[in-house]
């Protein structure tokens, strides 16, 4: 099923001239209203006529988190506050938070895209629909829910927390799909597992996750571990929320609500554009946003737009799975090491759970990495008073980190749910160095 057809599959060339229209309206109507962008415009010497086409983004200026925080709190809001219907905050481990403020319309244009991927998961009104991420500034919350509202669908506000409590709610109403970071996803299953709940006695047919990065293996032990099938949701509150870009049935990349969210994949040293196909940092262009408005905002995610069109009928661009941010990345030994490439890893061994953590240091002048990975219950029972074979295990996991990162690990095998859970977001990272 597809939301709007009108829209999600529009021809190309009607959705470059869509894009192209809204591009110039905004650009007038920020140039008017946001006088940060304003002088920047100026700084250029652009006026809004002279951006007519969807081709003329190339000549506009990135904004980035820093340009955001700067203006803390409302220097980017267009609208006047009286229009403001609601405001999120994005929590930022250093400095200001960012603000985002939306108008009524806003939050209209936000339930529209997030029904989109709610169809295209196969949610319909006939499911019951429960919100697990964590409601409040966050964007995940609020953001969902509306979407699941506005198709019809009953909405199990369940927020983060309470675990036990929701599970039992999970298999006494049926809850047939539900949103959540995939880390909280394993943190259910592993609940789950605790209470004596099998999957067999709950209904998930549909889960949404987003938030954090995933991987295809990620994807495996959820849908293994809940009986369900797991969508990729993509968002960030800088230009909404979740609902930027979702996954439909053939699940080939993210399609983008590109009528709303313009994408550009750009060098992020270089900030040009790159070829198709090319990884580079996501950009961001709202085309349609009346609270905070946002020209090329530099995402600092890395991935890229997928070659051809899909078989699902949408039109729409996808995006491929984020690898990492460019903030993400750790430079160990003057080698980039994504903590992605170390989920890949970890999960093609079936000895190890889902839960890993990188650890990075300076000893001397020396940059390591230790990878801690928790064994699977079942493994670790089996294997308990045989040392050598944990021995052995260390030695396969890091020869298999060697060579995918071109860089020695030094494997630190923990017990069965030993490493920390998380309900949100997970980070996989320490980094000492950062104390240095
Ligand atoms: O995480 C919005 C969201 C909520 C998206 C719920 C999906 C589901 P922020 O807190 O501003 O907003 O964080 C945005 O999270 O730039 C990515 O780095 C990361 N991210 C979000 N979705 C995905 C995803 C929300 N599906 C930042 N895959 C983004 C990988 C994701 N990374």
């Amino acid at each position: 099923m597809i939301w709007n057809e009108n829209k999600e599959c529009m021809s190309r060339e009607d959705m470059r001239a869509l894009q192209g229209k809204r591009l110039h309206k905004i650009v007038t109507y920020v140039y008017h209203n946001v006088p940060f962008y304003r002088k920047k415009l100026q700084e250029r010497d652009i006026r809004p006529d002279d951006i007519q086409s969807i081709d003329d983004i190339v000549r506009l200026p990135f904004t980035t988190k820093q340009d955001l925080r700067d203006n803390y709190p409302f220097g980017l809001q267009a609208a006047p506050q009286s229009e403001i219907v609601r405001i999120h905050a994005s929590s930022g481990t250093t400095g200001n938070p960012t603000i985002v403020g939306y108008t009524r319309k806003d939050i209209g244009v936000w339930s529209e895209c997030m029904s989109r991927c709610l169809t295209a998961y196969g949610v319909s009104r006939n499911d019951t629909f429960s919100v697990a991420y964590g409601y409040g500034l966050f964007t995940g919350g609020l953001g969902a829910h509306y979407g699941v509202e506005n198709i019809g669908a009953a909405v199990l506000p369940a927020s983060i927390g309470n675990t036990e409590k929701h599970l039992h709610l999970i298999r006494d109403l049926g809850v047939s799909g539900i949103a959540c970071t995939p880390s909280y996803a394993l943190y259910l299953a592993e609940t789950m597992k605790r209470m004596g709940i099998t999957k067999e006695q709950i209904r998930l047919r549909v889960g949404a996750f987003g938030a954090e990065p995933w991987t295809e293996e990620m994807r495996r032990e959820i849908e293994d571990k809940l009986g369900l099938k797991a969508y990729n949701l993509y968002g960030l509150s800088e230009i909404m929320g979740p609902c930027v870009s979702y996954e439909c049935p053939r699940q080939q990349g993210s399609h983008i609500n590109e009528d709303h969210f313009f994408p550009e994949i750009v060098d992020p040293e270089t900030l040009e554009p790159v070829d198709a196909g090319t990884v580079g940092e996501l950009v961001f262009t709202t085309l349609t946003k009346e609270g905070m408005p946002i020209l090329r905002y530099r995402t600092r995610d890395l991935c890229s737009i997928l070659p051809g069109t899909c078989s699902c009928g949408r039109t729409s661009l996808r995006m491929g799975h984020i690898m990492g941010r460019t903030d993400d990345m750790l430079i160990i030994r003057g080698i980039n090491v994504f903590p992605s490439q170390v989920e890949s890893v970890v999960l093609s061994m079936k000895e190890f759970a889902p839960r890993y953590l990188l650890v990075v240091d300076r000893i001397g002048n020396l940059d390591t990495l230790q990878v801690q990975v928790e064994l699977r219950q079942e493994y670790f029972d089996e294997n308990f008073d045989t040392i050598a074979t944990f021995q052995e295990l260390e030695k396969r996991l890091a020869d298999r980190l060697k060579s995918v990162l071109s860089l020695t690990a030094k494997v630190n095998l923990k017990s069965p749910g030993t490493l920390a859970r998380s309900l949100g977001k997970d980070s996989h990272v320490i980094d000492h160095r950062k104390q240095y």
